[in-house]
Order: C-alpha cells, then structure tokens, then sequence
C-alpha cells in the first residue's frame, strides 16, 4: 500500500472473524477515507497520519443488531405486572392490549417524540459495541405512521455513529379499523403502503409475520410479490409460535433470512441451506416467553446454514437492549458456542442484512470495529450484565463508550 494511512490503531490483539476467531496477536489496522485499509501484524503495517494505541485491548468487528422493533412509544410493563398478577395474555388483548396498544401510542406520539423515547434504547445497544441496527416498522400499520416509524429510524442513522437498515413490517399485526378483513389490508398494503414508502426512500427489506395470530402463508407471498416488484430484499418472522412453512417461503423468494424458527421442519432447514438464507436466532423472546421448544440447531449445523444472533429489542416479548446478553442467552439457553455466538453477532448478522462491508475485519469493509476490555472473545458471550467495551470506530471515527 503505498497511501498513507489516516490512522493506524496498534498494539491490539484483533479477533478479525475472517476464518474461525481469526486472531491475530500484536495486530495492527489502519484506516482511511472510513474504509479499513490493512489488517496484519504491526510489523507489516503501513505508516499512518496518527497511531492509536489499544494498550493490549481486544479488537472486532463492530457488532450487528439485525433483528430489532427499537423504536417504538409507550411501554407494557404494566401489561406484563398484570400477566404476573395473573391475568391471561387473551384477558389483555381483549382490553386492546399487547401490540395493539404499542400501535395507540406510536401512532399518537410526534415524530420528534417517538425519536426521543427510542434514543436512550438505541443508546444501551451502541454502548455495547453495536455499529450496525437493523430498525423494523410495524407499530404505525397505515402509511403515515409508518412512515413516521421509518423516518425516525432514518434519523437514528444521522444522530448517532450507528449504520441503520431500515425494515418495513406493515405486516405485523391487523390495524382495528381492518378488523375482519384481512384481506383488504394485505391489498392495501402491497398496492399502496409499500410503494409510497419505498419512493420516499425509507425501505431497505420487507419482513412479515407469518403465524396463526398474525398474516397466512399466502398473504405472506402476496406481500413477498410486492416487495419482489420494486425490488426489494425480504426475510420473514418464521416459525416462532407454530409452523407455518415461512421459511421455505422466504426461502423460495432468496430471503435475506428467516427469523425465531422454533418450529422450524427439515424441510424448512434444507430450503433455508439450499437458497442460503441465514438462521435469525432470537433467544430473549424464548427466554421471555419462556418458551421451551428450540430452534432446531444440530439440524441447521449439519445444513450449513449461518446462524446469526439478534435482540429482537421490543416491547411486548422482548425488552432487552443488550446484545451481548442475546450472546449469553444463545449460548446458555441453546448451547451455542462462544464463537458461534460473535460470528452470529458479527459475519453472519452482516449478511442476513445483505451487507457485504461489514461484519469482520479485513481491507475494503467500513472500518466499525469495537475495543473491549477482556481477557480472550469468549468474555463478550460468557458475562452477565458486564460492559467491557472501551471504544467504538464507527466509519473511520474513534469514539470512547458511549453512556
Ligand atoms: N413477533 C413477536 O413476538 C412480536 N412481534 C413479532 O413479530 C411481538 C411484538 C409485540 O408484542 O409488540
Ligand atoms: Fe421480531
């Protein structure tokens, strides 16, 4: 390289998640323009404007969030007390609870508001680590709101040192004034939701939810077909509750992924191997639910199939803004491996958002790495409620923990 470097961070022991860990003890990386420009041993390393030293710290790729509903107003802790108190979750839907009452308030909260009730959410995720969040729609379900919900999580993007993919998930639950007429709104939605969001700009994916209590195979397909004639990427909340056959769906569209699949079939696994769409695993919503059936791992394994690990960050059956704790869950929960476990929150979680510049660190991909205070990778999945992150690089530029 003959370029010199804008900065060359040193002294660090990197796990690149190239090949395995891909450790590389006394490394150094250099950054220009944003970009990771070399990644080596320091003896290798090109020269450089300015040094950062790590001082022995372990160094990865920015970590990915790339299954979450983080924004959102209001708040169902109330609703949960009550469940503790003994009331049935079909006792506080028929009071106009659960996800309809997150649509109440985020349909009636200003823009500016819902960004401020979202922000110290988001925060917790990138103090840990996070430069990459995926942000799904779905609490707004007629074009405005969700507009609203799509814009916020645009400006998420230009707020913070975050890279935000936006997802639209009008198909997550039946807005009231479409009570019984299912579907009118899937036809609404594929005719005239979608398309006025994707021209503002505001649609990266398409995600639906495909369970008994939420939008059939076919409606599935119907908003698949929509998302395929403006050429947008899909993946879909499959499997979660029942099995509903969504991940070979999504699957049979190229999906991006599959998303929860504790019910997931074989055959479900050979399509989701066949088309490579990734395993979304979201253990907070199991161990909130306190689910007990597992996702079927020694099968996705064997396929091949990448797994990757998510927050699922929302408030209904999901409160969590650690993604590490997503981490310990997978590997406490679901016996994944610690490895497996950085790979899913890393390489793995860049591609089940179509990214191809993120997830490890190598020459050519955004330089968003993360610093932390550990003794070897494994600490990033093993520690309860521990931060040991020290510092961010999100597109080129070092920022101390936020907090
Ligand atoms: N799956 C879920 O479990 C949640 N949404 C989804 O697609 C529920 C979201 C909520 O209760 O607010
Ligand atoms: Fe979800």
């Amino acid at each position: 390289m003959s370029d010199v470097a804008d900065v060359l961070y040193v002294n660090a022991r990197l796990a690149t998640l190239v090949d395995g860990y891909g450790v590389i003890e006394d490394g150094a990386v250099a950054v220009r323009d944003g970009r990771i420009a070399w990644v080596g041993q320091r003896a290798g390393a090109p020269r450089a404007a300015a040094i950062h030293d790590c001082d022995g710290r372990w160094l990865t790729p920015g970590l990915v969030d790339c299954h979450t509903h983080i924004v959102y107003a209001g708040n169902r802790s109330d609703e949960w007390e009550a469940r503790l108190n003994g009331s049935s979750y079909e006792d506080i839907a028929r009071a106009g609870g659960g996800i309809m009452s997150t649509v109440r308030a985020t349909r009636a909260a200003s823009e500016d508001d819902l960004l401020r009730a979202s922000l110290p959410r988001i925060r917790a995720l990138l103090a840990e680590g996070v430069t990459t969040l995926e942000i799904k729609s779905g609490y707004g379900l007629d074009v405005d709101s969700e507009a609203k919900m799509l814009r916020v999580a645009r400006r998420v993007g230009e707020l913070l040192p975050v890279t935000v993919h936006t997802t639209f998930l009008g198909a997550h639950a039946l807005p009231p004034e479409y009570a019984g007429r299912a579907e009118a709104y899937v036809e609404m939605l594929c005719a005239e939701m979608l398309p006025a969001l994707a021209a503002q700009g505001l649609v990266d994916a398409v995600d639906a939810f495909c369970e008994r209590i939420g939008f059939s195979h076919d409606q599935t397909a119907r908003v698949f077909d929509a998302a395929r004639r403006l050429g947008l990427p899909v993946k879909l909340h499959a499997e979660q509750l029942s099995d509903q056959q969504g991940a070979a769906l999504v699957a049979r569209y190229g999906g991006l992924s599959a998303d929860h699949l504790e019910w997931l079939s074989p055959e479900g696994v050979a399509a989701m191997a066949q088309a490579g769409t990734v395993a979304v695993l979201l253990p907070g919503a199991y161990y909130f639910l306190r689910e007990t059936r597992m996702p079927p791992l020694a099968a996705l394994r064997e396929a091949g199939v990448p797994l990757a690990v998510a927050t699922d960050c929302n408030p209904g059956t999901s409160p969590m803004t650690s993604l590490l704790l997503a981490m310990n869950m997978a590997c406490t929960l679901w016996r994944l491996t610690p490895l497996e476990a950085l790979r899913g929150v890393t390489v793995h979680a860049a591609r089940a958002l179509g990214l191809v510049d993120a997830g490890t660190l190598e020459a050519g991909k955004r330089a968003d790495f993360a610093l932390w205070d550990i003794a070897r990778p494994a600490d990033l999945a093993y520690a309860i409620g521990a931060n040991p992150c020290r510092g961010v690089v999100h597109a080129g530029v070092w920022r101390d923990r936020l907090s």
